[in-house]
């Protein structure tokens, strides 16, 4: 039996291949045979470059049907797929190319005149690039290669993906995903949320992390339905499309954006079974207003990229606000103390987990594996949390320090060590302050080198954003004489949370 992620999907692709998978903003459709036909025209392509299994694709590329496509691609000729976020900027990819050592990438144009030069230092041989319009070198290229390709031999071990996430070292380290991996969660979450015959979902996350390739993408794929696809998240357009679609996935961001909306009333909403949160804590009261509005109770869920999905409410029964619900079937979900001795219900400890979901370890970094994981095979997510006594799962914390704005993570020390090569600069500190649209806001607190003249707010804005991601930059900067610390001279950063709470925006 062929193991590849692709084979299971294929399996359930629709017996007539003319119904569609994407619907687009303009309405064009994209049947699943066509998907096949151009997702093989992809494989042919790259295979025929000489790219062996196992081989690694680096993909930064604008959302698009056929960045879609390339994910699918990637997977059927047993290549590894590395999506890197749109607003990344050349160092941070810079990285993760040399790290990856991918045999091929495919960029937006607009990136070429650093790309092609990083490309070629890193011995790199094939750059194509591919447009937000879903055009480029690459579907030129493929144009000519064959809409035939019998899917590559898998196991279920061999790598699928490799997903960068930041490290609290401000270090980046690859998540391996393996098809096992995404083959177990995808055939969970597809039962436990009742995927039906009629569904249709609007997709409106980007494609380059976990929420919105592999979550909703592939319950669509494990469905055989089809989604609405949208290239970026916009309320109204949202609005429109639940009148004729049955399932929602986002960020906590895009329903407190829903909720801005007048347009957002139990009408609007009457044709949808199911409104689905992650990525970031739903505020209870976001939970609540939605109910208010549309009569529709918000399927709260957690997961990681190293993990995929670990817990969710239930379809039927009590969707709790303010918790994530139970273990998902196939996966352990332990709450421990300090000494890894488990918690009793009620008890605040450390979340660890185990399952087939779960990540082998990161790439090519043996030391990370040792310290990420417990004797006894347990991940530790770094999140703290608590289960009542009915089995909900609440998170409370975090004992990693991370800010997750509008969905995206965000390490701190990456951030404080490029605030800190700035001229003038001592030090930095940053914090996530609560943010009314992003959940928490990038907030910096800088100490200038004592004679130096200190940097203005919009100078050192202005420097994070021509070396970082622009989700990565900080909304409000501060400058101060110094930064407050505990007797062991650790900068106290729930003193700044508290001093700048309010003023994140
Ligand atoms: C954009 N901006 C942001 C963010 N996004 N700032 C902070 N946090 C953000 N998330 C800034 C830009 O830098 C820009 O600032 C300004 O907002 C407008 O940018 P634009 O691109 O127009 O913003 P937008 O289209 O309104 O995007 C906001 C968004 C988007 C729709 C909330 O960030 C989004 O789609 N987030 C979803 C993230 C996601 O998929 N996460 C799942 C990760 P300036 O003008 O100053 O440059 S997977 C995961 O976490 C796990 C596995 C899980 O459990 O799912
Ligand atoms: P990422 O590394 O981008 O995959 O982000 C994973 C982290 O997002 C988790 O470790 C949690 O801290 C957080 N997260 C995901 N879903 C939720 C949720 N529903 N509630 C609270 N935090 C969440």
């Amino acid at each position: 039996m062929n193991e590849n992620l692709y084979s299971l999907f294929e399996s359930r692709f629709p017996a007539d291949r003319a119904r569609p998978l994407m619907i687009l903003e303009d309405g064009r459709e994209i049947s699943y045979g066509e998907a096949e036909a151009t997702c093989a025209r992809y494989a042919s392509l790259l295979a025929g470059l000489g790219l062996a299994p196992g081989d690694r694709v680096a993909v930064q590329v604008e959302k698009s049907p056929e960045a879609l496509l390339l994910y699918l691609a990637c997977l059927r000729a047993g290549l590894v797929y590395l999506p890197l976020n749109s607003a990344y900027q050349q160092g941070e990819v810079g990285y993760f190319l040399g790290n990856a050592e991918p045999g091929a990438v495919v960029a937006q144009p607009r990136s070429m005149p650093w790309l092609e030069p990083l490309a070629a230092g890193r011995g790199i041989r094939h750059v194509f690039t591919l447009d937000e319009h879903g055009q480029g070198s690459l579907v030129q290229a493929a144009g000519a290669a064959s809409p035939q390709f019998a899917t590559v031999q898998r196991a279920s071990s061999d790598l699928a993906a490799i997903l960068y996430t930041s490290g609290t070292t401000g270090r980046s380290k690859g998540a391996m995903i393996t098809h096992r991996n995404l083959a177990s969660n995808a055939t969970v979450l597809h039962a436990y949320w009742g995927f039906r015959p009629d569904d249709v979902l609007v997709h409106m996350l980007p494609l380059f992390h976990v929420h919105g390739l592999f979550v909703a993408c592939h319950c669509v794929l494990m469905n055989g339905t089809a989604m609405r696809f949208h290239a970026k998240f916009d309320a109204r357009r949202a609005l429109a499309d639940f009148a004729r679609s049955t399932v929602f996935m986002g960020v906590p961001t895009f329903y407190t954006r829903l909720l801005a909306e007048a347009g957002l009333t139990r009408e609007a909403c009457a044709g949808m079974r199911l409104f689905v949160s992650g990525s970031a804590p739903l505020l209870a009261e976001t939970h609540a207003q939605f109910e208010e509005r549309t009569g529709q109770r918000i399927l709260e869920r957690y997961g990681m990229t190293e993990t995929g999905m670990l817990t969710s409410n239930p379809l039927a029964g009590e969707r709790r606000p303010g918790t994530v619900g139970f273990p998902l079937p196939g996966t352990s979900v332990r709450v421990v103390d300090d000494e890894g001795r488990a918690c009793a219900a009620g008890e605040i400890g450390h979340i660890q987990v185990k399952g087939d979901n779960v990540l082998p370890g990161y790439w090519r970094l043996p030391e990370k594996n040792k310290e990420e994981f417990t004797a006894d095979g347990f991940f530790r997510t770094g999140d703290v949390g608590t289960f009542s006594a009915d089995g909900y799962l609440s998170i409370v914390g975090r004992s990693k320090d991370l800010i997750i704005t509008g969905g995206y993570n965000v390490y701190p020390k990456e951030v404080e060590l490029a605030i800190d090569e700035l001229p003038g600069v001592a030090e930095s500190a940053v914090v996530g302050v609560p943010h009314p649209d992003f959940g928490e806001a990038v907030t910096a607190v800088v100490v200038a080198r004592p004679g130096a003249t200190a940097p203005t707010e919009s100078e050192v804005i202005a420097w994070l954003k021509s070396r970082l991601a622009n989700f990565k930059v900080p909304k409000r900067v501060f400058l101060v004489e110094e930064l407050p610390r505990n007797t062991m001279g650790k900068v106290q950063k729930n003193v700044l949370r508290d001093r700048y709470a309010g003023k994140g925006a």
